[in-house]
């Protein structure tokens, strides 16, 4: 909706009360959604991640416009239903904070956890698959013509402290979960959904570290297989947790297929300015043969514009991917999210060129000038990254690379790589994927034709593992 048919909505549904939460890169349109509602005569509550640090802005106490009625401090579980009951009241306060009643900081438990009826909510919100590409897909069989992750909360907090990460400050280092029961549960209705409407459909699990207690995770995918409950899911583990080899059984045996993991930087130095160097370079080929074994895939996240990264970084990342199973690269630019130590520092050094870059949301932009290259050069690797990731050979590859094993693993990797990139570049348009499908009309017709005719096609290719430099059509 834009801020017209935002503020028509809320009038003609006569609606009391909207709140917003938004992430720091889409803050810009969340206030001009609630000024746009505001406007209409509603009140606007803002909670999340960026309003929690910079409660200022929202209220307008920093000279600037006021966009909320109301800001929620940190996790808000606990202060909703106050905020509610003010609003109904007319009597909002200005700031929600979800304190004891001594002023101490209180975090919410997540025993109890509501239930969250999966039977009966709508699914389509969660569908990655855009409308455009749904007639090419169904042809794949399999139900690969919608594609819905679903989140699921397991536990929250990591405490860690990356230098860049929100997530430490946030939820604090006090890490809490849910009962194995009550996930096990959701599982148990989202598979029985699966099963009666067809789609494929798997689980996010959100959690920010996924195992940073092992033997909570074990216990959890030990009852997730005992109540036969596995759906494919998705989680993000930090590389270290990956050593233990039971942990990786379970994952496999649970439903696990695709793991999140911030590598950031194949450079030991880079991690160590971050506050990351417990992430070893060395073992991410093994942590990622490890997962593969047993069909388990990653999706690599890599952050370009570190202090010690210079121009080449990303084609020497992709040096490094090539000789690794086959997984989703993904790459960004180091941003300093404000609360973090790392706006701190640079703001503190006078490096800072665009402090308050959320005003201004530019996707792929530096907001610092890295201290061994341009900022132009930054943006240069972080596009070499994607594009050279993402071209049709470079996934042709990768399909390729999988040719040992069933058909649904590559349709699972094609439809993956396909559909992933949308959610970094959400502006592909019907006219976009017109585009990418004939790009990969190749690959995608070798496997339509593999599930019809159950004909493999034999490939002479070079090995999987062989690292080639070549510019243009690398493949990772
Ligand atoms: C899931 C997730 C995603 C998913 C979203 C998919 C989906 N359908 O949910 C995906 C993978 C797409 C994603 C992408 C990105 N993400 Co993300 N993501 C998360 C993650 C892991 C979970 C979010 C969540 O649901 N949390 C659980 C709920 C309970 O917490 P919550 O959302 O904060 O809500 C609580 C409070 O904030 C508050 N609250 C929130 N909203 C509101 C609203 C009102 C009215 C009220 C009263 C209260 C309130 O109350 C809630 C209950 O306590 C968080 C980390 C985290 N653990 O939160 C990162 C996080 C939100 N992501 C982050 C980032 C940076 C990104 C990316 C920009 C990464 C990148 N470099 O590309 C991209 C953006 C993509 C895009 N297109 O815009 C940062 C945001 C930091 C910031 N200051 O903005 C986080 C915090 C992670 C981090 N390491 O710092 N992300
Ligand atoms: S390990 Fe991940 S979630 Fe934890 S502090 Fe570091 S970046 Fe944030």
């Amino acid at each position: 909706m834009d801020e017209a048919s935002i503020a028509r909505y809320v009038r003609e549904q006569k609606i009391g009360l909207v709140g917003i939460g938004a992430m720091t890169r889409m803050i810009a349109k969340a206030y001009r959604m609630a000024d746009a509602v505001r406007a209409a005569g509603v009140p606007v509550v803002m909670g999340g991640p960026h309003v929690t640090e910079m409660p200022d802005e929202a209220l307008g106490r920093d000279g600037g416009t006021r966009h909320a009625d109301a800001v929620a401090l940190g996790e808000a579980d606990e202060t909703w239903p106050k905020i509610v009951e003010d609003a109904v009241r007319g009597k909002l306060k200005d700031v929600y904070a979800p304190v004891d009643d001594f002023g101490q900081e209180r975090k919410p438990t997540l025993r109890p956890y509501p239930s969250i009826p999966w039977d009966a909510i709508n699914l389509d919100q969660f569908n990655i698959v855009p409308k455009a590409a749904y007639p090419w897909l169904k042809n794949f069989g399999g139900g690969w013509g919608t594609f819905r992750i679903i989140p699921v909360e397991s536990g929250r907090g990591c405490p860690y402290g990356c230098e860049f990460c929100t997530v430490t400050g946030f939820f604090g280092d006090s890490i809490r979960f849910r009962t194995n029961e009550s996930v096990v549960n959701e599982l148990l209705l989202l598979k029985a959904r699966a099963k009666s409407e067809g789609g494929q459909i798997a689980v996010f699990f959100i959690d920010d570290n996924f195992a940073i207690n092992v033997k909570r995770t074990k216990s959890l995918l030990r009852d997730i297989i005992a109540a036969n409950a596995q759906v494919h899911w998705v989680a993000q583990i930090s590389a270290n947790l990956l050593r233990d080899e039971e942990l990786i059984d379970l994952i496999a045996a649970a439903g696990g297929k695709w793991i999140f993991i911030g590598m950031e930087s194949i450079d030991p130095t880079n991690l160590a300015g971050v506050n990351k160097g417990f992430n070893k370079p060395g073992e991410y080929a093994a942590v990622l043969e490890r997962l593969a074994q047993r069909n388990v895939y990653a999706i690599t996240s890599f952050i370009f514009g570190m202090d010690n990264d210079t121009t080449g970084v990303a084609e020497r990342t992709l040096q490094q991917i090539r000789t690794w199973p086959p997984g989703l690269p993904i790459f960004g630019l180091l941003t300093p999210l404000p609360g973090t130590p790392l706006y701190t520092r640079l703001h503190d050094a006078g490096r800072l060129t665009r402090p308050k870059h959320w005003q201004e949301f530019i996707p792929f932009t530096m907001a610092h000038t890295p201290l061994k290259m341009t900022i132009p050069e930054a943006h240069a690797e972080v596009l070499d990254g994607w594009n050279r990731s993402y071209s049709p050979e470079a996934i042709a590859h990768a399909v390729d690379s999988l040719d040992h094993k069933p058909l649904g693993y590559r349709i699972n990797i094609l439809v993956a790589r396909l559909c992933f990139r949308g959610i970094y570049f959400p502006m592909m348009g019907r006219l976009a994927w017109v585009k990418v499908i004939a790009q990969n009309r190749k690959t995608i017709f070798n496997l339509v034709k593999e599930g019809f005719t159950g004909r493999r096609k034999v490939l002479a290719r070079a090995p999987v593992r062989s690292s080639t430099s070549d510019s243009t059509s690398g493949a990772d």
